[in-house]
């Protein structure tokens, strides 16, 4: 952690940085099947036995299909400047592609008029994660036309919402669809494929440039990608531990931040999937090597690798650091990580407009019995990571805008609601919301602009 805690003093960002929290569709909407939508891949696998630990679904989550006028209300008395949320593609085109649903479409519409009245800016994902189960049956993210369904989606969306949404970004983390949904087959739709996961995570980035080049065509304000990027380095001087930290770093940033910036996969690519790995059409990587005008990049923790045979497909493996404090998802909490990816991404890609789309740590919390819910390990994490970002502007990073990760204890994936990531706690058995401290003291950051924790003068 960046100890010890600065004192209050000046503001520390731009007036105009956008400061938000975000959620995502099938994390926190419940109501899956509601007027008319039609089943996502994420509904199919959380009502498969055994595919979520806790074996819960994402049927009520956080209800927010129904409670969105109160959650608006909730992030407007924490001084939310901007609003990422995720719109479920199913709740829109029942069957992925041709009819639309009018009232799905209308949920999202009411959602963006109530935050535009509150003065909260609204930044809409297209895809994260909750794909049309009609368009799973099709082949999903290896069905090659998922691109043109995509786009198709994509225009209906700009249609609608353009007028009032400027910031759009396209998928939300592709890395984790690869990896966890067609390699690993831990989350949706449960794949277990070294071959498969190249090709889904290369028409990920072609569904991507359809949606960039139709908003080209439609659109009036930015549209982004968002990936998750953890900094790769080794745990020890050995060559194998080296080159074990370079193929985890080529996996998962620049498997798609390469193509998407300089037109080409990393070579490390072929070794990490040798026989797997297939050679692509240089019209598609053309295609995909498109400006985009802003990138996401969801941070958590970093990685220390060490060279380990067993662990698929990198053959690397994180090495504990024991002075470290662990996160519930057994993530190290490491902010200088932070600011070293961001200049990482400026060093190798140029100088893009960046948001930090996500950031935030689940810790057990507890509610006691005066309502209040201390979660002072949240807080100091928000805390260091603001700081690093901080730094990173300092070091020349165009930094546009910050979002925890997550304005409430919401669905996560295949641990169900067991991990906590909230600024805001919610009881599942009645849907009770209750800020957080982390929340109080995010509100306080906000109405300063930072100086909270900024640096004093005196
Ligand atoms: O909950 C997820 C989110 O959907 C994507 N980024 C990481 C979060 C925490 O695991």
């Amino acid at each position: 952690m960046l100890t010890p805690a600065p004192r209050p003093g000046r503001p520390l960002f731009p007036t105009r940085f956008a400061w938000g929290a975000a959620t995502s569709a099938y994390q926190v909407e419940g109501s899956p099947l509601a007027d008319g939508a039609g089943p996502s891949n994420w509904h199919r696998f959380t009502h498969s036995p055994g595919r979520v630990l806790t074996g819960e679904t994402g049927d009520v989550a956080c209800d927010h299909y129904r409670r969105w006028r109160d959650d608006v209300a909730l992030m407007r008395e924490l001084g939310l400047t901007a609003y990422r949320f995720s719109v479920s593609w199913s709740r829109v085109l029942p069957t992925g592609a041709g009819a639309v649903n009018p009232k799905g479409l209308d949920f999202y519409r009411r959602l963006v008029d109530a935050l535009c009245e509150a003065g909260i800016a609204p930044f809409v994902t297209l895809f994260h994660w909750d794909l049309p189960a009609a368009l799973d049956d099709r082949g999903g993210w290896l069905n090659r036309d998922i691109a043109g369904w995509f786009a198709e989606y994509a225009e209906v969306m700009f249609r609608a919402l353009d007028d009032r949404v400027a910031w759009w970004a396209t998928l939300n983390e592709p890395w984790v669809v690869s990896d966890g949904g067609y390699l690993h087959g831990t989350l949706a739709p449960g794949h277990a494929s070294p071959f498969e996961a190249p090709i889904a995570s290369h028409n990920l980035l072609r569904a991507h440039a359809a949606a960039l080049q139709a908003y080209r065509a439609a659109g009036r304000h930015e549209i982004g990608l968002v990936v998750n990027l953890e900094p790769k380095s080794a745990s020890s001087s050995d060559p194998a531990d080296l080159a074990a930290a370079a193929r985890s770093d080529a996996y998962m940033n620049r498997q798609f931040l390469d193509p998407v910036f300089l037109g080409a996969y990393p070579d490390d690519l072929a070794e990490v999937f040798g026989e797997a790995w297939p050679s692509f059409a240089a019209s598609d990587l053309a295609e995909i090597r498109q400006k985009i005008d802003f990138l996401g990049i969801n941070y958590y923790t970093r990685g220390v690798m060490h060279h380990d045979p067993a662990a698929w497909p990198v053959s690397a493996a994180k090495v504990t650091q024991p002075d470290s404090v662990y996160t519930e998802m057994e993530w190290e909490v490491y902010p200088q990580g932070l600011r070293e990816t961001l200049l990482w991404v400026r060093e190798r890609y140029g100088d893009v407009p960046i948001y930090i789309t996500e950031n935030g740590a689940a810790f057990p919390d507890g509610v006691a019995t005066d309502g209040a819910v201390s979660d002072s390990l949240r807080t100091a994490y928000l805390r260091d990571h603001l700081l690093a970002a901080h730094a990173a502007m300092q070091g020349g990073v165009d930094l546009r805008g910050y979002f925890v990760w997550s304005l409430l204890d919401n669905f996560e994936w295949n641990h169900g609601t067991s991990k906590r990531f909230g600024i805001v706690h919610v009881d599942f058995a009645t849907q009770q919301r209750t800020p957080k401290d982390s929340a109080r003291f995010y509100a306080e950051v906000i109405r300063t602009n930072g100086a909270v924790i900024g640096v004093s003068e005196g």
